[in-house]
């Protein structure tokens, strides 16, 4: 089955899913913008589990994604995946934009994850083209066929991605 698609404005240390995905760095260990307002929201025990997955795999590779608990935010687990560095190559950032939506689904069926949070991965100091960025997410949310995950939450945080979402899901 194709997830349903949901759209949100805010803050996703807010919403109540059973997964949020956090748009990490490949340090795993925490960064400005929506990963540090997870770290803030979520505590200490969320940064303690990025260090021992780092202990045990080293960095995390851009497009791939890893597993935490979510601390004290409303979620059970929270996925940290390393969006692509926008550099002008469409063709190689869109492709690593895809992996991250497409490794965090894949990881979140794993987990029997129902509802999954997504925020605008790369949008940010990545500097990812927005538009582009949301035509990869709703394309690779909308070919996941899961019996497993039925709900796709995208969380919009600025004015120009919730209008960019807006349009592309109607
Ligand atoms: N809830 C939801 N979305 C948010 C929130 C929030 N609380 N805060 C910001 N956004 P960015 P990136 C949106 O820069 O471009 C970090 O330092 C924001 O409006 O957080 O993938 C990491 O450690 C934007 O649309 O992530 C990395 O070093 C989107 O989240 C680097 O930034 C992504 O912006 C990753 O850069």
């Amino acid at each position: 089955m194709e997830p349903t698609i949901e759209l949100i404005s805010g803050d996703i240390t807010r919403i109540k899913s059973d997964a949020i995905v956090n748009a990490a760095n490949s340090s795993l260990l925490g960064g400005g913008g929506v990963d540090g307002a997870i770290h803030r929201a979520g505590g200490p025990k969320i940064l303690e589990e990025c260090k021992e997955i780092r202990d045990r795999q080293g960095k995390c590779k851009t497009g791939e994604a890893v597993i935490t608990t979510a601390g004290n935010l409303p979620a059970k687990y929270v996925i940290h995946t390393v969006g692509p560095i926008w550099n002008n190559d469409e063709e190689k950032c869109s492709q690593l934009l895809a992996n991250c939506y497409r490794n965090s689904l894949k990881l979140a069926e794993g987990l029997d994850v129902k509802t999954i949070t997504f925020p605008n991965i790369s949008t940010g100091v990545y500097r990812f083209p927005k538009d582009l960025a949301a035509k990869i997410a709703i394309q690779e949310v909308k070919n996941f066929n899961s019996e497993i995950i039925e709900k796709v939450i995208f969380v919009c945080f600025d004015d120009e991605n919730e209008e960019i979402y807006k349009k592309l899901l109607n």
